[in-house]
């Protein structure tokens, strides 16, 4: 998707921060970080949101989990517990239309989600 941003990061069009990257997902910091770690991982297809997700991208899916419990390991934040979110359309907060599963480290988080 041209006017995608986080197509352009993919790309590496627009500069960001990446801690991991192969040929099917990319890792980077987010731009706007609600706890010491915060890192963004996002297939590189381009996919608006979670709920347009289809069979075929089961292993995808898959994937960005998988990527980010290897970023956690990498940062030794397991013991201490992490959060991954999936934030899909607005009423939940979704604001980058490109589907990005957030990991947050590094603090203690509440529950029920705000
Ligand atoms: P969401 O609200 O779930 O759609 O999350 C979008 C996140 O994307 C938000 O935490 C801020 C982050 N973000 C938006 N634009 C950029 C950008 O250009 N670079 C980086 N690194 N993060 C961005």
């Amino acid at each position: 998707m041209s006017d995608c941003i986080f197509c352009k990061i993919a790309s590496g069009e627009i500069n960001a921060s990446i801690v991991y990257q192969d040929d099917e997902v990319v890792a980077f910091n987010d731009l706007n970080p609600q706890a010491p770690t915060h890192v963004l991982v996002i297939p590189r297809k381009h996919v608006s949101r979670i709920s347009e997700l289809e069979e075929a991208d089961a292993a995808l899916a898959g994937r960005l989990i998988l990527t980010a419990n290897q970023i956690v390991r990498d940062l030794g934040l397991v013991e201490a517990g992490y959060r991954l979110v999936l934030n899909c359309n607005e009423g939940a907060g979704q604001s980058v239309w490109h589907v990005h599963l957030h990991l947050l480290g590094g603090r203690t988080f509440g529950w029920p989600p705000g």
